[in-house]
């Protein structure tokens, strides 16, 4: 399927959940095998827990809360039957559980079969008051631009860390056989949207593409696939230092990223 970056592209908006499940039980009852198993890894606060909660279904719940920074490996259930669709978020911030959470899911011996690399084009959020006023008054991003440019920086760190970790599967088990960059949060950057393709789509050079293509002819371009596309979860206007991003979808226009994400899906685990 082409992916569509512009909302407006999008065909369809569907207001309600029951569509979004409806798909999702087709795509875990016939498409997907009862062994298919997809990592999900990314910057800590970028948006991995609560893309996975819409991907789901679980965020479509009435009394659904923000989930608090992750500490533990998090499944992703399947709604229909069972757990046939195994998808684990990877905690974001460095730590033992982190660290933990690699080995099983990149383990050489048994890897992932497909990584979801969440990206935000710098929106990632700071929880911690100490975190923030660091940032702001030691490092001196005290505006959002600066602050979106350092955490672009970060982003592409992490990508390379996910890299190097996936050598060894690739290598003994020729696993994952595909990873997609998921850029969340686009709620807050419709009004770049094409910078953000520009910088993220497999076709276009940027710092960030380099490094995928690199790894690419590095393991060979026939054992790894990738892909990128925008989405968006949760709707609510980022605040840096004073400064707002607003967020400019509504619930339809998330609801088709998030379709255009699990169709995505179904066709990679083919
Ligand atoms: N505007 C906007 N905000 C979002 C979106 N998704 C998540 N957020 C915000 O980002 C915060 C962090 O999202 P999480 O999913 O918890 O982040 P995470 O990647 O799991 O972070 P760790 O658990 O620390 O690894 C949420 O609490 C929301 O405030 C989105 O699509 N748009
Ligand atoms: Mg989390």
């Amino acid at each position: 399927m082409s992916i569509s970056w512009t909302v407006g592209a999008l065909k369809t908006a569907y207001d309600n959940r029951d569509h979004i499940l409806g798909i999702w039980d087709k795509l875990v009852v016939k498409v997907l095998g009862p062994q298919y198993r997809i990592a999900i890894v990314g910057p800590g606060g970028i948006g991995k827990s609560v893309l996975l909660d819409h991907i789901t279904g679980k965020a479509f719940a009435k009394n659904y809360r923000l989930p608090p920074r992750s500490v533990k490996p998090e499944p992703g259930r399947a709604k229909a039957g069972g757990n046939r669709m195994a998808m684990t978020v990877v905690p974001g911030q460095d730590s033992g559980p982190q660290i933990d959470t690699y080995e099983k899911v990149f383990d050489p011996e048994n890897p992932v079969d497909g990584v979801v690399f969440v990206s935000g084009f710098g929106f990632e959020t700071i929880r911690s008051k100490t975190a923030r006023d660091y940032e702001i008054g030691s490092l001196g991003l005290t505006d959002l631009k600066s602050f979106r440019a350092s955490k672009l920086a970060q982003e592409k760190a992490a990508l390379d860390q996910v890299l190097e970790r996936l050598r060894p599967a690739l290598r003994t088990a020729r696993k994952p056989t595909w990873m997609i960059v998921a850029t969340t949060k686009s709620d807050l950057y419709q009004d770049e949207i094409a910078e953000a393709e520009a910088y993220y789509a497999p076709y276009n050079d940027s710092p960030f593409t380099e490094l995928i293509k690199r790894f690419r002819s590095q393991v060979g371009t026939d054992n790894f696939e990738w892909d990128s596309l925008p989405v968006c979860a949760y709707l609510e206007d980022f605040e840096w230092n004073g400064e707002v991003a607003k967020s400019t979808l509504t619930p339809d226009q998330r609801n088709a990223y998030i379709e255009q994400m699990i169709r995505r899906l179904g066709e990679l685990c083919r």
